[in-house]
């Protein structure tokens, strides 16, 4: 056996034992180093194999190898012994109370007006409706002038518009643009949409009026609609939202872009229509507006009116929310008080 064989053998044995006294991870990272790490005798010798006789050579390469596997083995053996001690004591050192109380995770819900909407959706999905979004910052043609409001009209005067600073371009009063959007997206098919959101107005706040409140619109187009499927759709809803016993009438109005026009009223929920406080002694409750769509929207929409009609209506989501759950006062829907909302 030559010097290097010798060598070699005891290394093997000061690795063995030194692996031996090994405890911690760090320590058997130290030893990997220093017995298998680029310095050590192992792998030196490897690079110095060149250097070696030929007959040298493969005794030696023998002697590193068999040195090598020797002390591989014996690590993976120690590692393993190592892991499962660090397992062992994190396991005593963070010990679990199961026995102490957890904490309830705080629940949250919808907001009512999110709930009525949810139930607007529900009775017009039921009768084949289909949700279409359209935008809250429109332009004013879409506002105004394709609903039969050209500028200037006095019409205009019905809604306190917010401008913006861009030419022509308005916070919707109204969900009605979306009668347009929508009617020239399906054009040349029937229309059954309800478009609901946001409008914004420049008024003064009070009971029953808000400057942001949301309105659905609904729309239908086709050959042959009147103003009787208005008025039973309509009647039907009523009926769905606020329980059999409640019924409507429709009271003559006028709106620019409805030919008639009416107001939809529903009997006052509060005092079964003898009169009282909440409907200010008249035993009706405003709704909103309807009518048969005109004809000049309906070409605006791009449907011809000699063949096509429509109705359409725009009802406060919040004063039917304020209905539904007997609240008395619109503002208590946006100050966001938790005890307020926590009651739904
Ligand atoms: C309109 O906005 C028409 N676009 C409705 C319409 C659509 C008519 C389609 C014909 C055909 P009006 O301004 O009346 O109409 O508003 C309709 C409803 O929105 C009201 O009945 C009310 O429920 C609600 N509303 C209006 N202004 C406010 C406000 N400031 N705060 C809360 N709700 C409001």
């Amino acid at each position: 056996m030559n010097e290097i064989e010798t060598q070699l053998q005891e290394e093997q044995q000061a690795g063995l034992a030194s692996l031996e006294r090994v405890a911690d991870p760090q320590a058997l990272d130290t030893w990997k180093q220093t017995h298998l790490g680029k310095t050590s005798l192992v792998m030196t010798t490897y690079g110095k194999m060149g250097t070696f006789s030929k007959e040298e050579r493969p005794l030696i390469g023998r002697a590193v190898n068999a040195v090598k596997v020797a002390l591989e083995a014996a690590l993976a053996e120690k590692e393993e012994v190592i892991k499962h001690e660090a397992l062992l004591s994190s396991m005593a050192s963070e010990k679990l109370d199961v026995t102490l109380p957890g904490f309830l995770p705080r629940r949250g819900r919808l907001h009512p007006i999110n709930l009525t909407m949810r139930e607007v959706f529900r009775i017009f999905g039921d009768m084949g409706f289909q949700v279409y979004s359209s935008p809250e910052v429109e332009t004013d043609d879409m506002n105004f002038t394709y609903l039969n409001i050209p500028p200037y009209h006095p019409a205009r005067d019905m809604w306190d518009t917010f401008y913006t600073e861009d030419e022509g371009v308005v916070l919707r009063t109204h969900t009605s643009p979306g009668q347009i959007r929508s009617m020239r997206e399906y054009y040349p098919n029937p229309v059954r949409v309800i478009l609901p959101g946001a409008c914004m107005r420049y008024e003064q706040q009070d009971q029953s009026h808000e400057i942001e409140f949301m309105q659905f619109e609904l729309l239908v187009v086709d050959k042959g609609v009147t103003f009787a499927h208005m008025k039973g759709t309509l009647d039907d809803f009523t009926k769905r939202m606020f329980g059999a016993s409640a019924y409507t009438r429709l009271r003559p109005s006028h709106f620019p872009f409805t030919e008639p026009s009416a107001e939809l009223d529903m009997a006052c929920i509060f005092c079964g229509g003898s009169g009282c406080g909440v409907c200010h002694g008249t035993g009706w409750i405003e709704l909103g507006g309807c009518g048969m769509v005109h004809p000049r929207v309906l070409e605006y929409g791009g449907y011809d009116p000699e063949i096509y009609s429509g109705f359409a209506a725009g009802v406060g989501i919040d004063r039917t929310t304020l209905l539904r759950y007997h609240i008395d006062d619109i503002r208590y829907l946006r100050n966001n008080d938790i005890r307020f909302l926590e009651q739904f």
